[in-house]
């Protein structure tokens, strides 16, 4: 971004990181150590989570159950699912990496209300006590929960529904803070469509966030009020209804997937044209698909309801409605493309994500038509199928943004290099792994193979060998990649102000940046893409 004023210098002395001990943390208002906060939280889940992945992919090694009880399997994927779904991948990149680049992207010195945000990320904190607290009977409902089984289970579903409900609640107060930082904290000279893509996307993401949550928080405690008081509201002996909790259920969890995916588009829109020197094509449709991205987001919940026993009216508007959303994801898609034609392509670590983000998102993207599909869904509704699209979609795009993005940030973040060698080491692994273990769920839930279960035909049973030995590949490299992340910390050289070359208001900062950011508050003059020009 043209911008007055050169890089700051200073930073590698410490910058934001120079006050030591644990109370400098647990009461900063800095919006960075906040968000270096759940950046830590939110990793630590991601690997808790997938520990959990691996015992399934253990105990799927043969088709009878082997190593774990059936009941032990179905607490191993509750715990998994909900721990990647509410505790690492709706949290990591808004409240980790967005706390720390909002405010750097706005050329402002912290968010509207730094509070607030050290309220929401305690509040966060309460929650996972709490769901860690309801495993003295641990859940075995899967992450979705449905009734009459929740409300029947001899889990400790009513304390996770608090853990639960506390996490949303940090995450609405986390957006709310986002939206007035966006609309208030902009430097002079940033308009709206002189904002990073990155901020287009974490603006319709807290939309999502403020406006879907509380139906989420409701739908938990009316779940609570009917295991501790009997109101009947979804048991139809109690005069309830069990699929008015799939529908609170899925008008919250659709849009969140958007709350997952956006941010990750965001931080590929940022790499993608660094990495190409090329400005990025299509910037305002990129913008504003975002937004529609939010609004469609929220008339499809349907559609993961087409064997609930809806109407078939309502099944085939459902259907008909998927597939707008299509629209402006294939817009994102088309116009990153663009911009990397004729680019000069470097393939340094965040852009090796960032292309890897593109192909799997693409894989997981062309395969939810068909479930979108009323006549195929019936077909491969609660099989493998539907486990390999939503992990193409999840950990193909968004966990593969979430790298790219701290491969991209960690300099600024931590004033350290990365060894990039062992980075693509770590990223070969990880691509060859992940492809490994979930596309082989395609052909076994084609096939026919369900979801959600101890043991499967033998027929299976080559699928899923191949499956396991990929999430060992899959698994190793991301041990690698932890292991260069705590090397970098701890020896890495030091980072200049902006590595990359890139001309977003952050890499203005110092690395790492000093506490308030920016020493002047910069002056926007044009927007952040100018690459390839003879400025940048
Ligand atoms: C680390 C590599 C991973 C492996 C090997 C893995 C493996 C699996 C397997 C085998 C299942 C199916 C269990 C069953 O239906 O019997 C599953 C379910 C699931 N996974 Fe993963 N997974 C991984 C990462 C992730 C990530 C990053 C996310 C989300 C961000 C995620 C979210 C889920 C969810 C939501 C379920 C559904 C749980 C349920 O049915 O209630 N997984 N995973
Ligand atoms: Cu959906």
């Amino acid at each position: 971004m043209e911008a007055i004023g050169r890089p700051e210098a200073g930073g590698n002395g410490g910058g934001y990181l120079a006050e030591r001990g644990w109370r400098s943390w647990a009461f900063t208002l800095d919006h960075k150590r906040i968000g270096a906060m759940y950046l830590w939280t939110t990793i630590f889940f991601f690997l808790v989570g997938g520990v959990f992945a691996l015992l399934l992919r253990l105990e799927l090694l043969s088709p009878q159950t082997r190593y774990f009880s059936n009941h032990a399997y179905n607490v191993f994927f509750t715990l998994h699912g909900s721990m990647m779904i509410f505790l690492f991948i709706i949290p990591a990149i808004p409240s980790g990496l967005g706390n720390f680049f909002i405010p750097l992207h706005l050329g402002a010195r912290d968010v509207a209300f730094p509070r607030l945000n050290l309220a929401s990320y305690w509040v966060f904190v309460a929650g996972f006590l709490v769901i860690i607290g309801s495993l003295v009977a641990p859940m075995d409902t899967g992450w979705t929960f449905y009734t009459p089984y929740s409300a029947k289970s001899a889990a400790a579903v009513t304390t996770l529904s608090l853990g639960l409900f506390l996490i949303g609640l940090s995450s609405i107060l986390t957006g709310l803070n986002f939206i007035v930082t966006i609309h208030k904290l902009r430097a002079p000279g940033m308009t709206w469509h002189r904002m990073p893509l990155f901020l287009w996307s974490m603006y319709a993401t807290s939309i999502i966030q403020v406006i879907a949550t509380p139906v989420v928080g409701v739908t938990f405690l009316l779940l609570a009020a009917e295991r501790l008081l009997g109101v009947g509201f979804y048991d139809p002996a109690k005069g309830g209804d069990p699929v008015l909790f799939q529908h609170f259920f899925w008008f919250y969890s659709h849009p969140v997937v958007y709350v997952m995916i956006l941010p990750a588009m965001g931080i590929i829109s940022e790499v993608i044209p660094v990495f190409s020197r090329k400005p990025i094509f299509g910037y305002k449709a990129i913008a504003y698909s975002s937004l529609a991205i939010a609004f469609l987001g929220f008339l499809v919940w349907g559609h993961h309801m087409f064997t609930s026993g809806m109407s078939p009216l309502a099944n085939a508007i459902f259907s008909f409605l998927t597939f707008f959303v299509a629209v402006p994801t294939a817009v994102k898609v088309f116009n990153w493309i663009a911009t990397l034609y004729k680019g000069s392509i470097t393939f340094e670590s965040p852009m090796l994500y960032a292309l890897t983000f593109i192909f799997l998102f693409a894989v997981g993207g062309l395969t939810g038509p068909f479930l979108g599909a009323l006549a195929t869904n019936v077909q491969l509704h609660d099989t493998y199928f539907v486990v390999a699209h939503f992990h193409y979609t999840m950990m193909g795009g968004t966990v593969m943004g979430f790298f790219a993005g701290l491969h991209y940030w960690f300099p600024k973040m931590t004033g350290k290099m990365l060894n990039e060698k062992v980075a693509r080491l770590a990223w070969a692994l990880v691509f060859v792994g992940f492809n490994v273990t979930f596309f082989t769920m395609f052909i076994a839930g084609t096939r026919g193979m369900p979801r959600r279960y101890a043991e499967y035909l033998p027929k299976f049973h080559t699928e899923n060998v191949i499956s396991t030995i990929g999430s060992v590949v899959l698994a190793v490299g991301i041990l690698v990649m932890c292991w260069n992340f705590f090397q970098g910390l701890r020896k890495g050289g030091p980072a200049p102000a902006n590595p990359w070359r890139a001309l977003s208001l952050e890499w203005k900062a110092a690395s790492p940046p000093d506490t308030e950011n920016f020493h002047e508050i910069p002056i926007v003059t044009e927007w952040p893409y100018g690459y390839g020009t003879p400025k940048a």
